[in-house]
């Protein structure tokens, strides 16, 4: 069953994060993410997607301008924030409905996106990349989600002692920068350093491995977490993933970020309506 939590935001209504769940919709701006190249189709491409993504159902926009993927190179700041803020700007000079959040884990590139009106970080750091991190979030009150990626990690001991630890690392560190303790979601951090063994232990029992008391964000979408165990390429992940997210949903979760929108929102709906019955009134 899930807890309730409300999310403060500035300048919008709170995330309300219980039994309804969130769809973000992963909105990647790289130079590989849009096949037809070129700035302003990079741009016009990105804006169509984030239209079609919230027209789909979604909840939350994540911007991000560096690819996590294994084997992708990380970008310098100046390159992100060319690659993103057109972005975050066009967006909001469109009057997006929805909340954006700013995938990166450059302190300098939230700050800016937060300015340009973005207001959640999804730092796949954890708040441990960077120390300004917590205070760029403190300074402008806006929510972290500090997803657990331990490099180098000590594999004899158990995953989940040592996701404890990381995750008391993060609210330490966003205590002591003055964030209000409503302003953290974690994320177990599907495929980030885990075995195929541990993403399916952690997708069964993910609650265990996060301190009580936060809402939980879940990232499967398309992951290769799906596709070893498919023998399939991302773009046919859609099945794995929707059980992915429902399993999530059923096991905790409150945000589900995802590139399909309408096929996962479904899901939810479905699954919430298994769960605690069908809106009133159908
Ligand atoms: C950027 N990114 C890629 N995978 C992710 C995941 O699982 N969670 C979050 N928060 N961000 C992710």
């Amino acid at each position: 069953m899930h807890t309730t939590h409300t999310i403060p935001l500035p300048g919008r209504a709170p995330l309300i994060l219980g039994q309804t769940p969130l769809v973000m919709g992963i909105l990647n701006v790289t130079p590989d993410s849009f096949s037809d190249g070129g700035q302003h189709n990079l741009l016009d491409s990105a804006l169509a997607h984030a239209r079609q993504m919230i027209a789909e159902g979604a909840d939350i926009i994540d911007v991000g301008g560096e690819s996590t993927r294994p084997g992708s190179e990380p970008v310098g700041v100046q390159e992100e924030l060319d690659r993103v803020m057109p972005v975050i700007d066009a967006l909001v000079a469109d009057g997006i409905g929805v909340p954006l959040s700013i995938d990166t884990y450059k302190p300098l590139v939230a700050d800016q996106a937060i300015q340009a009106g973005a207001t959640i970080i999804n730092d796949v750091h954890g708040l441990q990349g960077a120390p300004q991190m917590a205070e760029v979030a403190a300074l402008h009150d806006v929510p972290v989600i500090a997803m657990h990626w331990q490099k180098d990690r000590d594999t004899t001991r158990p995953l989940f002692d040592d996701m404890q630890d990381y995750f008391t690392h993060s609210i330490a560190l966003a205590e002591r920068a003055g964030m209000g303790r409503d302003g953290l979601i974690l994320d177990p951090g599907f495929g980030f350093g885990k075995s195929l063994a541990e993403n399916y232990q952690l997708l069964a029992g993910f609650l265990a491995a996060c301190p009580q008391q936060f809402p939980i964000l879940i990232g499967t979408s398309r992951k290769s977490m799906i596709g070893k165990l498919l023998d399939n390429t991302p773009d046919q992940r859609l099945a794995g993933t929707i059980a992915t997210t429902v399993l999530g949903y059923i096991n905790g979760g409150h945000i589900f970020r995802v590139h399909d929108v309408r096929a996962n929102r479904d899901a939810l709906r479905v699954a919430q309506a298994t769960l605690y019955g069908p809106p009133a009134g159908l």
